[in-house]
C-alpha cells in the first residue's frame, strides 16, 4: 500500500490512531513525532504525517505540503530538544538504505557529533 489515509496493518498509522503506545514529543493536525524505540543518538525523534504514505517521494509527489510540515515540525522538536549545535535528519527509502516501517518517517539524531558518511 503507498497511500491511504490509514493502515490497519501499518505500525506507525496505529501509532498515528493510539492503538499502539509511543512517547509522542510533538503533534500537530498532520503530523506526529515520537522516539525512536531504539535511539542511534540521544535525540532521536521519527516524524510521520498521520496519512499512510510509503516513503518521502510518495509523500512528496502526493502531499508536497506535507514534506514541508514535517522538516518544520523537526526544527520545532530541535529546539525543543536543546539541540542548538545541530541536527541531522534522514528519510530512508527502500532496502539499501535500511527502510523498515513503510509509513514514510523523518529521522531526526542529535544531541552528540554525528560522523559523516553515514554507514
Ligand atoms: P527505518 O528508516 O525504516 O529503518 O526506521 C524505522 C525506525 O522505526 C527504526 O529506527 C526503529 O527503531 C523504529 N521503530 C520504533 O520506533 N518503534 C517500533 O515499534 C518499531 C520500529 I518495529
Amino acid at each position: 500500500m503507498t497511500s491511504t489515509a490509514s493502515d490497519p496493518d501499518c505500525l506507525f498509522c496505529r501509532i498515528v490512531a493510539g492503538t499502539v503506545p509511543a512517547d509522542v514529543v510533538h503533534e500537530s493536525a498532520t503530523t506526529v513525532a515520537f522516539r525512536d524505540i531504539s535511539p542511534g543518538a540521544p535525540t532521536h525523534v521519527l516524524l510521520v504525517p498521520r496519512d499512510h504514505h510509503a516513503d518521502a517521494a510518495s509523500l512528496a509527489a502526493a502531499e508536497p505540503a506535507r514534506v514541508a510540515e514535517l522538516v518544520a515540525a523537526a526544527g520545532e522538536v530541535a529546539r525543543q530538544e536543546g539541540l542548538e549545535r545541530g541536527y541531522r535528519l534522514v528519510w530512508n527509502t527502500g532496502p539499501d538504505a535500511g527502510q523498515t516501517v513503510h509509513h514514510v518517517h523523518l529521522h531526526l539524531l542529535g544531541g552528540r557529533g554525528l560522523g559523516w558518511p553515514p554507514g
